[in-house]
Formats: structure tokens, C-alpha cells, sequence
């Protein structure tokens, strides 16, 4: 049956959303089905971070590069609307970045990684990090040619997130909860949160940190050596 759109513009107006919507993440799902054939060939495993803004990705990879540093050979491609602190936060542990800012976006789109991947030295990685823009919802939607999305939560943002945030928690191959040195002094409910986690992602690996004492992070980096030596 075809919708007279005169007679009901409100029914015409989400319509025309729910195309528009469709055709951008259809042309962005080409780009990104382009962006993983390509890292494939070079052999690149890559890992998308997203969270909320500030939960800890950009501390994680600092330490995280410095102490791969050896054992594998790393790139970071960061998302951030404005300014380039992350990745001159990145670009001094010696660590190949490039910074994207989506100005008024919220999120990376795969066309912007494409470009990313032009200027980085890709037969010399073996793990690229994409560090998304700080948010939990809109990120999880665009495919950018990743391997694995790792979703990433501190501890401070209370235990419900998993299920008021469902996608990103639902699409994550890896949970990295964040801050666990601030347990003692917060009212959060680790096992309550695991269970909402379960309950939208029975299968993700769960790794709880703290890059201020150090907890985890070896679980964290063993998981990524695993990840690049099984490809
Ligand atoms: N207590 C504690 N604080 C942390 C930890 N990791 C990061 N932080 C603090 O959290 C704040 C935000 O850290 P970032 O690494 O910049 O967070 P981000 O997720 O990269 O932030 P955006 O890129 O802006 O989304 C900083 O003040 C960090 O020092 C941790 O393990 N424990
Ligand atoms: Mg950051």
C-alpha cells in the first residue's frame, strides 16, 4: 500500500528519516566490508574502542603500547569532535597515530578510516587501535572495518550501563571495565553489573582494570597477543 505523504506529514517525516538512515549506513558498511578486506591482506588485526567519553580509553592504550612495545608492532587511529590531545597523548610512546576529528559528528564513519589507513605504514602493524569518539550510543552503529569492537566502561558510570546501552554491550567481542582501583570508595555492584552484562552478552570475555595498580592488565595484553598470534 503506498502512504499519501499530503495526508500525514508526521508519518512522512519518519519515514524519510528511516531511508535516509539506511542509505548512510548501507554506503558506510561497503566502505567498511573495503577497509577490513584491505587490513586482512596486510595483516591487520583491528580492535574499534568505544565507551563514554573519559571512562579510560586513551590511558589504557598509553600503557598498553608502551608495554607491547617489542612484542607487537602497533598503530592508533583516534576519533575525537575536536583537538589532537589523544593522539599526541599516543604519539609519545613512539606509536604510529593518526588523529580524526568528526567536528560535528558523533561518531567515526568508515570512509574516515579508509583515510586514516592511507597514512599509516600498514605492512609494518600487526594491531591497530581504533579509539572511537566518546559515546556509547551512536559509535556501535557504523561498522568501520574492525575485527572486534571492545567496549570499554569505568566503574564510576554505575552497573546498569549494559542494559541501558544495550548495542554496543550486545556487539562487543570484549568488556574491558576500567577504574577498579576506585572500587572501595563507590557504591557499584560488580556482580550486578556482570549479570546485566550477561544478560545482553553471554559470550564476551569481561576484563576488569586499573592502570593506576595494574589490575588486569596483564590479562588485557595476554588477551591481545592471543588475538594477533591466532589470525
Ligand atoms: N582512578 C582511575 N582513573 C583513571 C584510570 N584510567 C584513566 N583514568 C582517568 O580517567 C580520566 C579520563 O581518562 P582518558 O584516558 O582520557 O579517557 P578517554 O576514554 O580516553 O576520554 P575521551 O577520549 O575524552 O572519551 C583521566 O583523568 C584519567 O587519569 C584508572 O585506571 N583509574
Ligand atoms: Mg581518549
Amino acid at each position: 500500500m503506498e502512504i499519501n505523504i499530503q495526508d500525514d506529514p508526521l508519518e512522512s517525516s519518519s519515514i524519510r528519516v528511516i531511508t535516509l538512515e539506511t542509505n548512510v549506513l548501507e554506503a558506510n558498511d561497503k566502505i567498511a566490508a573495503e577497509n577490513r578486506a584491505l587490513l586482512k591482506k596486510k595483516g591487520v588485526i583491528t580492535l574499534n574502542l568505544i565507551s563514554s567519553p573519559g571512562s579510560g580509553k586513551t590511558t589504557l592504550l598509553e600503557r598498553t603500547l608502551i608495554d607491547l612495545k617489542g612484542k607487537l608492532r602497533c598503530a592508533v587511529i583516534e576519533g575525537d569532535q575536536r583537538t589532537s590531545r589523544d593522539a599526541a597523548r599516543i604519539a609519545a610512546t613512539g606509536v604510529p597515530v593518526i588523529q580524526i576529528n568528526t567536528l560535528s559528528s558523533c561518531h567515526l564513519e568508515a570512509a574516515q578510516i579508509r583515510s586514516g589507513l592511507k597514512e599509516l605504514p600498514l605492512d609494518d602493524i600487526d594491531l591497530l587501535f581504533i579509539e572511537n569518539v566518546g559515546n556509547l550510543i551512536c559509535p556501535s552503529a557504523f561498522d568501520l572495518g574492525e575485527n572486534y569492537k571492545v567496549a570499554l566502561m569505568s566503574i564510576t558510570e554505575g552497573e546498569d550501563k549494559p542494559i541501558k546501552y544495550p548495542l554496543l554491550f550486545h556487539l562487543a567481542s570484549i568488556i574491558v571495565l576500567t577504574k577498579m582501583d576506585l572500587l572501595p570508595y563507590l557504591r557499584f555492584n560488580l556482580d550486578l553489573c556482570k549479570q546485566y552484562t550477561r544478560r545482553i552478552n553471554p559470550e564476551a570475555k569481561i576484563i576488569e582494570t586499573s592502570v593506576f595498580n595494574g589490575q588486569g592488565l596483564e590479562t588485557w595484553k595476554n588477551y591481545l597477543l592471543e588475538l594477533v598470534q591466532s589470525q
